[in-house]
This record gives structure tokens, sequence and C-alpha cells, in this order.
């Protein structure tokens, strides 16, 4: 039978589905007869999916249907889709006045009845989909995969149809079997009803793989949305520059998805993608990867990347992305600012050396403020964002003033308004370190359901445990009252009036002799 892929990219806020433009890329260049097409529901309003779903399996009658699911955690404790997810679950589980008690449940409400629906929404667009594709071909299969999927493998089994293809991270080689006719199990995937996941299924590493630049004049034939991202210039168009992170730090579920061997994606290889996208008028690049520059070692390929940029005469562009600014030098940061990095994102997660080594993230605070220095005195003048996740293990009164005294020394480096300090609180994720310490320290019990927010389970997800969850509770409610557009800020000016700041050097200093926690012997 000649198969003929239909890619549906499910429900997702308007970010470009730059994993099923790779997996049709991939395809084509090893098997060019095969037919495909590309069709993103996050394109269409809400209420035409079904119709929509139907009027293209009839017009495409495809044989293989390969679902790409991003986003679960849309209620990630960030401003998402139906209000603040995190100052609604804050306000019902700390609020002291009853009104905002209830506001901040009836906001809960409106999350978790928008989150569940989109959930079944999915399922069940995956369900007609695989329906409707056999009324044309009887032995039509469907595989689905995606970030969301890559998280949640384990927990999807039972909502599935049988038969249907999980898979978790890179899919390009487990398309590549399935669609040779090979045996396909041994990639990182099971097939619902006929076996259960594999244990310790997305620990596998994935299978090697040498990435070539994405052939954009295919992808425009196969997908007829294409311009809706070329379309509005704020866009920040994916391009993936390698794969994997060696590190391990403990809440961190990338390195696990995408693995710990770092694979580079060729320099010219690289550039001859953003060059096709720029011929079409992008000017905005998001590095997919990881981490742009996953360690030390890998400061020459960032180098040899952006000289290449360089060369390439594409002066007018920008790029962002994820940067581990431990893993900077002067000439780095030159490259990084003439090739028109204009925003990144630092997840230093506490600004004190002591809780960084505990959370095994692996850097040294005094090296990333050097290196901000350099970015500083290499021109950059854009907005840092910095992220910062408090009361993630044994965060005390003095490692709060620490992350004030390092926050800011930040701003001192780059200016008040350039730094923007984004209060996250961890979301627990499957297959990380923290979620065996939550086992370990009895938080949570093996086979809770990481997909579940009911309130008793999101409020241990949803990582802010005591004795300082309500005292980190109270000042971000206080923060919200008083300056909402602020947040960050304003939760920074809160603990400082309240704690004060510690000196900079302590904040910089592990104490001698600490040993790393063990997280999971804890
Ligand atoms: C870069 C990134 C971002 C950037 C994106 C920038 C951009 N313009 O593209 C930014 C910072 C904006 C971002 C934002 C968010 N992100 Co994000 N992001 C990532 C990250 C690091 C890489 C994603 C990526 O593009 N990779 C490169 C492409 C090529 O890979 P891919 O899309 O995953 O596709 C590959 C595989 O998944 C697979 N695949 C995909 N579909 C299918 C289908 C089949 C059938 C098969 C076999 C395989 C397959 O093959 C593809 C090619 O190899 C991932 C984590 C990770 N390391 O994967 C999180 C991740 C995708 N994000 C996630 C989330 C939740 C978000 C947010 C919703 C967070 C929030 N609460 O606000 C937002 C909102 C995004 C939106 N829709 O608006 C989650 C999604 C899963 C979940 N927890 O629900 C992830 C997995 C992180 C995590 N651990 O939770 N993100
Ligand atoms: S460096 Fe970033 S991507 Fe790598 S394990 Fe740590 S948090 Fe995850």
């Amino acid at each position: 039978m000649t198969q003929r892929i239909l890619y549906v990219r499910l429900p997702c806020n308007p970010i470009f589905p730059i994993g099923v433009v790779y997996l049709a890329d991939h395809v084509h260049k090893l098997l060019p007869d095969i037919e495909q097409k590309i069709f993103d529901l996050g394109t269409v309003p809400p209420l035409d999916f079904k119709k929509a779903l139907d009027q293209c399996i009839d017009d495409f009658k495809p044989t293989l249907l390969v679902f790409s699911w991003r986003d679960i955690q849309i209620y990630a404790p960030v401003g998402g889709r139906g209000g603040n997810p995190l100052q609604n679950a804050f306000e019902f589980y700390y609020a002291k006045n009853p009104l905002i008690k209830l506001r901040g449940a009836l906001g809960g409400l409106k999350v978790t009845t928008s989150y569940y629906t989109e959930l079944w929404q999915n399922i069940g667009l995956i369900k007609r989909g695989l329906k409707r594709a056999r009324q044309y071909n009887s032995d039509a299969r469907v595989v689905i995969g995606g970030g969301a999927v890559s998280v949640f493998y384990e927990q999807l089994k039972t909502q599935l149809p049988q038969g249907t293809i999980v898979s978790v991270g890179e899919g390009e080689t487990l398309l590549e079997k399935l669609l040779q006719g090979k045996e396909f199990r041994d990639e990182r995937c099971y097939v619902v009803g006929e076996s259960d996941p594999r244990d310790r299924l997305i620990h596998e590493a994935p299978t090697p793989l040498e990435k070539s630049a994405c052939n954009y004049d295919y992808i425009s034939t196969i997908w007829s949305e294409f311009d809706y991202y070329l379309q509005e210039n704020d866009f920040y168009i994916g391009v993936q520059t390698k794969r994997g992170c060696p590190h391990n730090c403990c809440y961190c579920i990338y390195t696990v998805v995408e693995g710990k061997q770092v694979r580079i994606n060729p320099a010219e290889e690289v550039v001859a993608e953003i060059r096709q996208l720029y011929d079409r008028g992008i000017r905005n690049f998001w590095f997919t990867d990881a981490q742009f520059i996953p360690a030390k070692k890998f400061i020459d390929d960032a180098i040899e990347l952006l000289e290449k940029i360089v060369e390439s005469g594409m002066t007018d562009i920008h790029w962002a992305a994820y940067i581990r600014a431990d893993n900077l030098t002067p000439y780095l940061c030159d490259l990084m600012v003439k090739t028109g990095m204009n925003y990144f994102e630092i997840g230093i997660t506490s600004g004190s050396q002591e809780l960084i080594r505990k959370m095994r993230m692996g850097y040294n605070l005094r090296n990333v403020l050097q290196n901000c220095r350099d970015l500083k005195a290499a021109g950059f003048n854009d907005v840092v964002s910095v992220n910062y996740s408090f009361n993630v293990i044994d965060e005390t009164l003095e490692t709060i003033r620490q992350t004030i005294a390092y926050h800011r020394e930040l701003e001192a480096i780059f200016g008040v308004d350039k730094v923007e300090p984004a209060i996250f609180f961890i979301g627990l994720q499957p297959h990380t370190l923290l979620e065996e310490y939550a086992f370990k320290q009895k938080i949570l019990k093996p086979g809770y359901d990481p997909m579940s927010i009911m309130p008793w389970t999101a409020k241990k997800l949803l990582w802010n445990p005591e004795p300082f969850g309500s005292f980190f509770g109270e000042v971000c409610l206080q923060a919200w009252n008083q300056n909402p557009n602020d947040f960050g800020r304003e939760v920074m000016k809160i603990l400082e009036e309240r704690l004060g700041r510690a000196d900079l050097e302590e904040a910089l200093t592990a104490p001698v002799g600490d040993r790393v926690v063990d997280l999971v012997t804890v």
C-alpha cells in the first residue's frame, strides 16, 4: 500500500510547529515518493476543529495519521490562557480573606475546566481522525508524539485507541522504521493495547541522527497554512541547532526527553535553514535547543554557528534562546550581540550557590555574573529574563537573602529595567530527580497522576512545600495586590523589605564541606 501521511498538530497557542515540519522533512528526504500533508489545528478556530479535521481527512485520505501534541501543562505557573493560574492557585491555597480565597477557587475552577476540556477534546480528535481515516483505508494507523506526549506518555495509555503507537522524544527514526515496514518497537515507543511502556523508557538514549537543513520549499507544498506564521512580524520561528543536555538539574525533564548526549547540527546546515526562512521574510528566530550552549565544550560549536551567521550577511535578524550563562566567553558574547540576540532566558533558579549545588545544577554563579558583565560590555542592551524558582529544596531565610543580593547585582550589570525576574514555582514533572525526592519525602506516592490538576494533587505538583510554602504564598499575594503588572520585581522588593539582603560574596560561596545533597537518598 502506498502510504499517505497526514501530520496533525493538535490545537496549541500559535507557536511554529517545528516538530511536525522536521518530521515531514526527514521522511521526504528518505522516502520522497510518499505523499504527505501538514494540518495545523493551531491555526483553526476552536469551533471548527472537528469540521476542519474531517474535511482534511476526506480530502487527503491518509493511511497514517501522525498526531503531534505539544503542550498539556498550559496551566504551568506563569500567565496562561484562562487568567493567571499561579495567582488563582495561590489565592485558593494561601489567602486569609475568604472573598479572595473564593475568587481563587472560581478562577482555579475555570482553569481546571478548560484544562480537562482541552485534554478530552484532543483525545476526541485523535479518535475521530482515526475513525474517519478508516472509512477510506481500513488499515489506517495512528501514531502520536510531541513534547506533551514525551512527558505524559505513561498516563496517556488508558485514553488512546488500541493500536496507537505512542512515541517519546524525537520521532524521526521511529517514523522511518514504521514506513519501511521494519520492526520499530526498539525505538522509544509502545503500542497501546499491545504492551505497557517499558520501565524507564524515557531514559533510553535516542537513536543518533544527522540533521540537515529543513527543505522549506518542499514544506510549503504540503502545508497550506505555512504563510500564517510568516505574516506576523513578532513570531519567533523555531530553528534547532542541537539536541540533548548533559546536565542533571533536579527538576528538569528536558535532559531526559532529549537525552544527555549532545548532538550538534552542522552549522552550515543550520545557517542554510535560517537562510530559507530569511528569504521568506522571517527575521526572528528561536533556537529551540534545551540549552543553546549546554556546556563549555560546546562553546566552539556556538561560535562556529554564529560566525557563519555573520558570514552569511543576514545582519538584520534577531534570535532568542535558553542560555546557560556560565558557558560564555568575551568573544562569544561579542558574536551573540553582533548576530542579533535580543532576548534570552537564564534559568538560574536561585541566587544562592549553596542551593545551586543542592539542586545539582552544576554551575558557578560567580562565572555567570562575570559572563553577564562581558555580555553587557559587548553591547547587549536588551531584556534578560531571569527565572527564579523559590523553595525547590532546602530554602532558608539566608538563601532567600542571597538570591536578592544576586538579583540586585544582575540589575547593576544590565540595568533595573532590563532584568526581568520571572518568578516560577516548579511544576513537578515525572521522571525527574525532584519527583524521586518527593517520593522519598512522602510528599507524593508512586502511582500518583502527574496529569491531575485536582486541588489536592495540584497543591503538591505546584512545588512550594512548607515550612516556606505559606510564606511565599503570602508574599506573592501581596505582590499581585500591590503591583500586578510588575509581579516579579514586586516579589523581590517585598522579600528584600521583609528579610533584607545578604552580602553578594555570601551568595557566591557554598559553605566549605557542604556535601551535595543526594536528592534520592535524603
Ligand atoms: C523551545 C521551547 C519553548 C520555546 C518555544 C520557542 C519557539 N518559538 O518555538 C518557548 C520558551 C516560547 C516555550 C514556551 C512554552 N512551552 Co515550551 N519548550 C521548548 C522546548 C525546550 C523545545 C521544544 C522544541 O521546539 N523542540 C524542537 C522540536 C524540533 O522538537 P519537538 O517539537 O518536540 O518535535 C520533536 C519530537 O517531539 C517528536 N515529535 C513531535 N510530534 C510528533 C508526533 C509523532 C507522531 C512522533 C512520532 C514524534 C513527534 O519529533 C519531533 C522532531 O524530532 C521543550 C522541551 C524539550 N526539550 O523538548 C519545551 C516544551 C515543549 N514546552 C512546554 C510548555 C508547557 C510550554 C508552555 C506552555 C509553558 C507555559 N506554561 O507557558 C509555553 C507555551 C508555548 C505555546 N504554545 O505558546 C512543555 C510541553 C509539555 C507539557 N509539559 O505540557 C515542554 C515539553 C517542556 C516541559 N518539560 O514541560 N517553549
Ligand atoms: S541545563 Fe537546563 S535543560 Fe539542561 S538539565 Fe538543567 S535545566 Fe534542564
